[in-house]
């Protein structure tokens, strides 16, 4: 579904159905600005209590402007699904190219950060392929301070396009091109990130999800939808697809629509995510299908797993869909970091 067609109009009746209420109350608060730099828990737990003078209808005000904030931005930020990076066919190869260079990057709110980025995003484009093709990725380091490498994280590739520096390749040197060739075997929800300085490279914007499709979609549960949901925890803070709350995007869904969602942790932090009001169904651990998918509403991210669920769009309304650890998706000033929605209509 294309997200970015949905109106703030029919987002707004949407709301209704949920009962937000969004009267021209005083929304004198702002949300909080990201953070900048890589956020600590501490950060956090002293945003927790509200200042000194602060009254109930101030605390109230400013988290009421945040949600808000999040309602009105629907449609107006192009976002991120539909980030797809598109191959160029060479002798039967699909063939990508992806730019390393360091920019600024909006996690939301005009807080602009140090990143690095791969074709001038955070996360870089999706790659999606489907299993069996021949994949070449050439990759070029426009970096100015650092070089790199890639990793294709859950890819079982021959060892010398592993991408890590020293062991099967030396790093990709400023202003240097290294080719990554590996036919795609292992199906399902990939990554693709930094293997060189990663604590700062990967945190800082170098990844994206790689996708590979199965041939055969009748060992997949049916879906009719497909999102990727990439958690980091560095560069703009606490984010979901590289934008924290009120900037992050919702997942629009017809009523009964099954909504497979793919997560990925990039950071270095563990993310549960809840969801409310409807439930998550666990099929897939780093593109694995399991034995016996089991439903929860609660599934644990670990840094480098990727969890493949099916979400039933069962009721109507707009359900909060956040990291369970509450500091990063709330703080006196209201709901920020990793917190979205899915709007069942
Ligand atoms: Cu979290």
């Amino acid at each position: 579904m294309d997200v970015k067609t949905k109106s703030r109009r029919q987002f707004m009746k949407l709301a209704g159905i949920a009962g937000i209420g969004l009267g021209a109350a005083a929304c004198a608060g702002v949300a909080p600005a990201a953070p900048a730099v890589t956020p600590t828990h501490e950060d956090h737990a002293a945003a927790t209590t509200p200042e000194p003078s602060a009254t109930p209808v101030d605390m109230d005000a400013m988290h009421e402007a945040g949600v808000k904030k999040y309602l009105d931005n629907i449609g107006k930020d192009p976002g991120f699904y539909g980030n797809k990076l598109e191959p160029k066919m060479v002798d039967g190869v699909k063939e990508f190219t992806v730019t390393c260079s360091e920019i600024k990057w909006d996690a939301g709110g005009g807080a602009m950060a140090d990143a690095m980025a791969y074709n001038g995003t955070v996360p870089g484009p999706e790659i999606r392929v489907t299993e069996g093709d021949k994949v070449r990725v050439v990759v070029k380091n426009d970096m100015k301070a650092q070089s790199t490498a890639v990793h294709f994280h859950g890819q079982a590739v021959p060892n010398a396009m592993d991408g890590v520096p020293f062991v099967t390749q030396p790093p990709i040197k400023t202003g240097e091109t290294f080719t990554y060739e590996f036919t795609a075997k292992n199906v399902g929800s990939s990554m693709y990130h930094s293997h060189h300085n990663a604590a700062e490279q990967v945190t800082r914007g170098l990844l994206g999800a790689f996708i590979v499709d199965r041939k055969d979609k009748s060992k997949d549960p049916a879906y009719d939808s497909d999102y990727t949901l990439i958690l980091n925890d560095g560069v703009g803070g606490f984010t979901l697809n590289g934008k924290g709350f009120p900037y992050t995007q919702p997942i629009i869904a017809k009523l009964g629509e099954k909504i497979r969602i793919r997560y990925m942790n990039e950071g270095l932090m563990i993310h549960p995510m809840h969801l409310h009001g409807l439930e998550q169904l666990v099929f897939a651990a780093d593109g694995w299908n399991l034995p016996q998918p089991y439903f929860c509403d609660t599934l644990n991210i670990a840094p480098g797993q990727r969890w493949d669920v099916i979400v039933t769009a069962h009721t109507p309304g707009v359900w909060a869909f956040h990291c369970h650890i509450l500091n990063h998706a709330e703080s006196a000033h209201g709901m920020f970091g990793m917190v979205t929605a899915i709007v069942v209509k």
